[in-house]
């Protein structure tokens, strides 16, 4: 081909995605991904150092969340024994009604009350377990903890939505490795869930199904980036992920929410949230790091027929135990980019025991 200004022939070639840096959209958020594969022609030389061995306590007479122990403000923990729920003594947000008062003094100056409900699940009384080395059975129990709190919060005529998340490891800004995660429930629909909300509505209006049912259809005829699967879930790097092993949990059956899953299901969470947490664990022989949520639909009653059910989850690991990916530069005022390529994170992890490196 000849370029009209300078006259000379350049070369054109064949756009390939595993090479050539390209955009993906993330159908969801309506955002674009940079993937930049060229730059990682030998993406796993470098170092794969593992982390210090550490030894953890079962129980730490020091931990906030440990059973019997007293947390920051006073309150004591009961003797649990699989999970314990309570209300976060330093809530985000607070239930009590504040009417709105003058209003805006500019458009450009909006602000709004939100009403709220922010609580803290214990996952186990063992202080030194995470998702990945509990056993199914208790993973179970912590399934049953994230259903209950969805129902008991998605009651409350002030909850509109309610997001189930956990902080994994310091990296992620957990102030406690006891394994736990938190519930924040909300009066609004928070950005994330909005912008995936107004998505998937788009999306069954204007090709009558749901956008992630089509999108688990396509991905599990391919097999490119599956990690691991059962026969109620999926486990996958999202054609368009942002962080380097980033990936998705959706159920096979299309469902809304954690409380319509059935029995069966719940069980088959457990089991893959196990596969899938142990494998993040043995890809760098440390207990990986990462910040997990589930998007279920929200509770304003609404109604919202193309929402499917799943959990997001962001590990910020990239090369090794200690060398992560920073959102930083052209992430923060642009868009976000990544090298790794979700083929070949999936493959990755793919390659991953389902043995605990710890085990044993
Ligand atoms: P992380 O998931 O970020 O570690 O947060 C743990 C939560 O536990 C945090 O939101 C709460 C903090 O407010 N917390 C209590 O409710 N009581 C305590 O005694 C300490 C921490
Ligand atoms: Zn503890």
């Amino acid at each position: 081909m000849c370029d009209r200004r300078t006259g000379k022939e350049t070369q054109i070639t064949v756009f390939d995605p595993g090479n050539h840096p390209h955009r993906r959209l993330n159908p969801l958020t309506r955002e674009w991904v940079l993937v930049s594969p060229h730059r990682t022609k030998r993406p796993w030389q470098g170092q794969t150092e593992t982390s210090p061995s550490d030894v953890r306590l079962t129980y730490d007479p020091k931990c906030y969340l440990c059973p019997g122990n007293a947390r920051a403000e006073g309150k004591q923990n009961p003797r649990y024994e699989h999970t314990f729920v309570f209300d976060n003594d330093f809530s985000a947000l607070l239930p009590d009604p504040v009417c709105r008062g003058r209003p805006a003094p500019h458009s450009l100056l909006q602000a709004e009350p939100v009403r709220g409900v922010c609580r803290v699940v214990c996952f186990s009384p063992r202080h030194d377990l995470t998702l990945a080395e509990m056993s199914v059975p208790d993973i179970r129990h912590v399934v049953d903890a994230w259903v209950e709190q969805t129902l008991d919060l998605g009651a409350k005529d002030f909850v509109h939505y309610v997001q189930v998340f956990e902080n994994r490891g310091a990296m992620m800004g957990c102030s406690n490795p006891h394994p736990h995660c938190q519930v924040w429930a909300t009066e609004q629909i928070p950005n994330e869930p909005a912008i995936e909300a107004a998505s998937q509505q788009e999306y069954l209006e204007k090709h009558g199904r749901s956008l992630l049912t089509e999108y688990l259809h396509g991905e599990w005829l391919s097999r490119e980036r599956l990690v691991c699967a059962n026969d109620h879930w999926v486990a996958l790097v999202p054609f368009w992920a942002a962080w380097p092993f980033e990936t998705m949990l959706i159920p096979r059956r299309a469902v809304a929410s954690l409380p319509d899953l059935n029995d069966t299901e719940q069980d088959a969470l457990a089991e893959i949230l196990k596969r899938l947490t142990t494998r993040y664990d043995n890809l760098f022989e440390v207990s990986f790091p990462y910040s997990m949520g589930w998007h279920q639909e929200p509770t304003d009653g609404e109604g919202y027929p193309g929402w499917i059910l799943h959990a997001h989850f962001y590990p910020p690991l990239l090369r090794s135990a200690s060398i992560r990916k920073f959102m930083v530069g052209f992430e923060m005022l642009a868009e976000p980019q990544r090298d790794i390529t979700p083929e070949q994170a999936a493959e990755r992890l793919r390659e991953q025991s389902e043995k605990h490196y710890r085990e044993g």
